[in-house]
């Protein structure tokens, strides 16, 4: 592509590029004895995009919609010339790879499972090789004319390796994914054999954006207990980088459908159609064709609505238009034959001379036929049994110019979340659906006027160029804050300085967290004793005169006594409450209470009791509630509640209530990490500081050190310490190489 190719791009061009990439392009090649034809579709999407001219140039990376096979080299060619003007990349798909991976794991695996149809689910290894290598065909062309700077947004399903696959080849760049078909519940996701492989493939990205709060909670959840990402505001650390993830819903071009019904060629084809109807009123279906949208269950409504309620009969039309989808998928091709079946029963039964209850339109029609039906119908019956959005329900309302109109919506669209003024039914109850009928049928009009126009003011206000605007502005967002908030992790050169500091200087403190810290998280804490490679290593760095090592942790005292005692170094216990120099002996920091236990006690057991898998550990000053063997969502709720309960109950009693990891926190305030290390650190001129810790008790010791401390955290998230280390066994290796360097010995 050379017209597209990044480095052949006028150094100082003004407009950032937006390369945008999704499966299918807008326009589809079709091959005949006369050559190619391209036809354009102009979708919401391409809108959207066409408003960001101003400041972004706009390219497309896509499948023309032909396979490779029936194409020869010259085509080929011409295609890529063709879209060139267009700054249009196109990836050519050959038969095998359409079969596989489009209508394989696409539309046999992905699309089934994901819209709550696991037994239509197929799983099979060949389709999920195929899907991986379609991926990396995409990555390959998207790589082919992708600078540094540019913007990638990554759409849908098809795709779900991409972001991953990019972010291996262009680690800083800009990379947005947006899926628009549901996300399902982590017991549904978690049937997939591939599982890891989506969620770190879609996890590429900077910005994951879907169409609902529902599908974020869900795909959230997925990380969390797939991956362990936990998220915070739904902002979740991958891979050392920050990953957003929020809900988009998408808009229509508004103006587009609220302007269109005022067309001549439209108002024709409206008059035309009230013409052939009559005085009757008119129901209207559109949808592709295809299972989910629950056409067959609408029909059997119908149905049910003509034998429950006779006075409509030869008083209402239901003109069903089905666009033809995925024809060559056998589910598609039964879906088709069960509705004309059904279709020619009813109108079979039910129908009349001069009267058809069901007119079915196999095909898709042009913009101005679909408008005038919009405008004709009195209902629009848009009952999906699971949808991501779905936007016919959207320009449904759009069109309706004078406000008149019923929208009967199911629940199970993501657009039942914007559109509360519609009729809204659960599209599996048959009987809901017939009553919302009736109920449309007879809705007074000035409520018709009422309920649309407040739904039309909402949908001008966010159309499809809002959606692009807001996604990609949250994505430059989420670029700036992790420029702001990138990690520093401990690097080699910066491991060098801190060793040669080390060598140098007689003086030491080390200051070193236990859990997390020194050693790894484990089910319950009294399985996290020290091993037997840490206790050397603690004694040896011990040895060393020039040293003096703290180990300063959360644990009773008790606890640390007991694993640590005769290694020759200090200890901290309960964050700071307690304190043992080299002669063993405990003091205590400062006089804390502790009375306030009574009262808290029981609240924390009855939690426990109502979360299995939870637990409470009792230390002298303070109690600590345990959650990591519970069910995480259940845990979720419970903390919240938990924190909310003692939040309001201790407010006079002196005390600090505090969430760590998997754990919640009640002690007595006053009692810090930071406090005992700022009077440990006036006993001594210290020329080498060494401080090591994992979790927010350790964020108060990093603060009061000085600043040419080497302080780092332990894990990758945002912390006041100078570095970030990535695991404990990364520590431990440079406490190794410390311990190595020559023993010192006063002269
Ligand atoms: P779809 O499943 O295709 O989209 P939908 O959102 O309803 O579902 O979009 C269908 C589009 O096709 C509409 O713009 C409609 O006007 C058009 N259309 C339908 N029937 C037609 C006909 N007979 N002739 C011409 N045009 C017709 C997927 C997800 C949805 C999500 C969209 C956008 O499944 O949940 O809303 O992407 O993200």
């Amino acid at each position: 592509m050379e017209a597209l190719n990044a480095k052949n791009q006028d150094p100082g061009r003004p407009r950032t590029r937006l390369i945008n990439v999704s499966n299918r392009l807008s326009v589809t090649v079709t091959k005949n004895a006369d050559g190619l034809h391209f036809e354009e579709s102009v979708g919401g999407l391409t809108t959207g995009l066409a408003s960001l001219s101003q400041d972004y140039e706009i390219c497309w990376v896509g499948w023309p919609g032909i396979t490779a096979d029936d194409l020869d080299d010259s085509q080929k060619q011409q295609i890529v010339n063709r879209f060139a003007e267009t700054s249009t990349c196109p990836v050519f798909l050959s038969t095998e790879q359409v079969e596989h991976f489009y209508e394989g794991f696409s539309n046999k695996t992905i699309w089934p499972l994901f819209h709550y149809f696991p037994l239509n689910t197929v799983f099979e290894d060949r389709y999920w090789q195929e899907y991986q290598r379609v991926n990396e065909e995409f990555c390959s062309a998207v790589l082919d004319i992708a600078g540094p700077d540019d913007c990638i947004w990554v759409h849908d399903y098809h795709l779900m390796l991409l972001p991953g696959l990019l972010r291996d080849k262009l680690p800083s760049a800009k990379i947005g994914f947006f899926l628009h078909i549901p996300f399902p519940s982590f017991e549904l996701f978690r049937l997939l054999p591939w599982r890891r492989e989506l969620l770190t493939g879609i996890l590429g990205a900077d910005l994951v954006g879907f169409h609902t709060y529902d599908s974020v909670t869900y795909f959230l959840n997925s990380a969390s207990r797939i991956l362990g990402y936990e998220h915070s505001m739904g902002t979740l650390t991958a891979d050392n980088r920050l990953v957003k993830v929020d809900s988009f819903p998408m808009g229509i071009d508004y103006e587009r459908y609220s302007q269109a019904p005022y067309d001549e060629k439209v108002r024709s084809y409206a008059a035309e159609i009230r013409r052939k109807v009559g005085d009757r009123k008119v129901v209207l279906s559109v949808d592709r064709l295809d299972y989910t949208k629950g056409i067959i269950e609408r029909l059997e409504a119908y149905e049910m609505f003509l034998s429950e309620y006779p006075r409509y009969k030869a008083q209402v039309t239901l003109i069903v238009l089905a666009v033809p989808s995925r024809a060559h998928v056998d589910s598609y091709m039964q879906l088709r034959e069960q509705l004309e079946r059904l279709t020619g029963r009813i109108n079979g039964e039910h129908g009349a001379i001069g009267w058809v209850p069901v007119w079915y339109l196999y095909r898709a029609v042009p913009f101005e036929q679909l408008i005038a039906l919009y405008s004709v119908a009195d209902v629009g019956l848009v009952t999906p049994l699971r949808d991501g959005m779905n936007l016919v329900a959207k320009e449904f309302v759009a069109a309706r110019t004078d406000g008149t109109g019923v929208l009967v919506l199911s629940e199970m669209a993501g657009a039942a979340s914007e559109l509360g003024e519609a009729i809204i039914v659960n599209a599996h109850d048959k009987h809901a659906i017939v009553r919302a009928l009736a109920e449309a049928l007879e809705m007074p009009r000035e409520e018709q006027i009422d309920r649309n126009r407040s739904m039309q003011e909402r949908l001008s206000r966010y159309t499809v160029k809002r959606w692009v605007a807001d996604f990609i502005e949250t994505l430059n967002d989420i670029k700036s804050t992790q420029r702001q908030h990138s990690v520093r992790l401990l690097t080699r050169p910066d491991k060098d300085k801190l060793v040669a500091s080390y060598k140098k200087n007689r003086n030491r403190l080390l200051l070193l967290d236990y859990d997390g810290t020194l050693v790894g998280f484990v089910d319950r804490p009294d399985k996290a004793r020290p091993d037997e490679e840490l206790m050397e290593l603690l004694k040896k760095l011990a040895a060393d005169k020039a040293n003096e090592v703290l180990v300063i942790s959360g644990r009773d005292r008790r606890t640390l006594e007991r694993w640590l005692h005769g290694l020759g170094v200090c200890l901290v216990a309960e964050h700071g409450a307690w304190f043992s120099r080299h002669d063993g002996q405990w003091q205590m920091a400062e006089a804390f209470r502790s009375d306030w236990k009574q009262v808290v006690k029981p609240i924390l057991q009855l939690y426990s009791d109502r979360t299995p898998g939870g637990f409470v550990e009792e230390k002298e000053f303070s109690l600590v509630w345990h959650y990591r063997r519970a069910h995480p969502e259940m845990a979720d709720v419970r903390t919240k509640e938990l924190i909310h309960a003692i939040a309001n109950m201790t407010k006079n009693l002196g005390v600090g209530v505090f969430e760590g990891n998997k754990i919640v926190e009640i002690k007595s305030a006053g009692i810090s990490k930071g406090r005992i290390i700022e009077q440990w650190l006036k006993t001594d001129v210290w020329d080498f500081i060494l401080a090591a810790g994992d979790d927010y008790t350790d964020e108060d010791m990093f603060d009061v050190l000085p600043p040419d401390a080497f302080s780092i955290k332990i894990g990758t998230s945002i912390s006041k310490a100078r570095f970030n280390m990535d695991s404990v066994r990364d520590l431990r290796t440079l406490l190794k190489q410390l311990s190595n360097v020559t023993v010192w010995t006063a002269p």
